[in-house]
């Protein structure tokens, strides 16, 4: 059976964005591969975090993953700070790959544009995502379009070493990116995607909202003044983001919404998305509240750990006596 990794960073709430065009990802492929899914809480201080708020969102996000139907006996789910050898093979990863390339990352000139005075790791983060990545000799690496440079800096670095030291030590890893129509735009701004960090909430669908917020946000939602439902990005994006979550959540295609909502108002189909988007979240949100400060959920993550650590031990030892650093 071919293996997947890949996680999310607990830098924010989770939104209905993560939900649509990663978590959903995830559950699809929890019985097609062997699957390993993570927290990367490592990454999430590449940007300052406070420590109680950081604390929370890492276990919000384990709940979540669990409530979404990440199911714990079909992927194994565990932090990348549980795993100290995540790091360690960073470091070995860092002293193998350009100073120039890191420059180069879209993320990263975004990000250091944002931040004033930003730490060294946010240069160096793909480079710590290369190695949650090679560690386990993934095949598989589903990511939004956003991250795809980062899987193929992760490749670049696997084929590099494996040339440097004359060896075929990592695998080289695919990445798989979520469809277009996932990809679900900011309801205030909707030319931005839906983000967790994003300055104004009332744009932003947090799994975890209440169904009063959940309605008066999408209600509120930037559309256009043509009144005509149909999915165009490009001249309509505000309408297109409400459609993409509409077809995302109830799986019908975009020719049959449009079809569905001829000549009808933006108003009417604004509460027939509230009510999918309800309708979606508040069980996700009752098995949150059950798992969120269950023992069950330490268990998890504590069978994760212990999983995991065996995995890259292996892999860190044969690291080691590759570049010469075992006794
Ligand atoms: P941040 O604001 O911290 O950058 P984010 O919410 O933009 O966070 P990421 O942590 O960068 O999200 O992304 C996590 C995963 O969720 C990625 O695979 C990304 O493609 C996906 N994702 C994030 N936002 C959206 C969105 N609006 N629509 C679809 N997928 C999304
Ligand atoms: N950078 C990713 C999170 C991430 C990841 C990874 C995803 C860190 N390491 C390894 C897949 C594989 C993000 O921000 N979504």
């Amino acid at each position: 059976m071919k293996r997947m990794i890949t996680g999310l960073q607990p830098s924010g709430r989770i939104t209905i964005g993560n939900y649509i065009g990663a978590i959903r990802q995830m559950i699809n492929n929890q019985d097609l591969y062997e699957s390993f899914i993570f927290v990367a809480d490592m990454h999430a201080i590449t940007i300052p975090q406070d420590p109680e708020a950081l604390k929370k969102n890492i276990r919000e996000l384990v709940a979540l993953y669990i409530a979404c139907g990440i199911d714990p006996n079909k992927n194994v789910i565990f932090l990348q700070s549980d795993n100290y050898y995540h790091a360690n093979v960073s470091w070995i990863l860092e002293c193998n790959t350009p100073f120039g390339v890191l420059g180069r990352m879209t993320q990263f000139k975004d990000k250091s544009k944002k931040h004033q005075n930003f730490m060294a790791g946010l240069l160096t983060y793909p480079i710590l995502m290369a190695a949650d990545i090679l560690i386990y000799d993934a095949d598989i690496v589903p990511v939004g379009k956003d991250q795809k440079q980062h899987v193929e800096l992760a490749r670049d670095i696997a084929e590099s070493f494996n040339k440097r030291y004359n060896t075929e030590f990592f695998k080289i890893p695919e990445p798989v990116i979520s469809k277009e129509t996932s990809k679900i735009g900011d309801l205030i701004d909707p030319t931005k995607k839906m983000s967790k960090s994003a300055e104004n909430k009332k744009g932003v669908i947090f799994l975890l909202d209440s169904e009063a917020d959940i309605r008066k946000k999408i209600m509120g939602a930037t559309t256009d003044s043509e009144m005509n439902i149909k999915y165009d990005v490009e001249n309509k994006p505000g309408i297109s983001s409400l459609i993409a979550i509409y077809h995302e959540l109830t799986g019908l295609s975009i020719a049959e919404i449009e079809e569905k909502y001829k000549g009808q108002n933006y108003g009417t189909f604004k509460k027939d998305v509230a009510d999918v988007v309800v309708n979606t979240l508040i069980p996700i949100q009752e098995r949150f509240n059950k798992l969120v400060n269950s023992k069950e959920l330490d268990d998890i993550l504590e069978n994760g750990k212990n999983k995991t650590l065996e995995i890259a031990k292996a892999k860190y030892e044969q690291i080691k006596k590759i570049v010469g650093l075992d006794r």
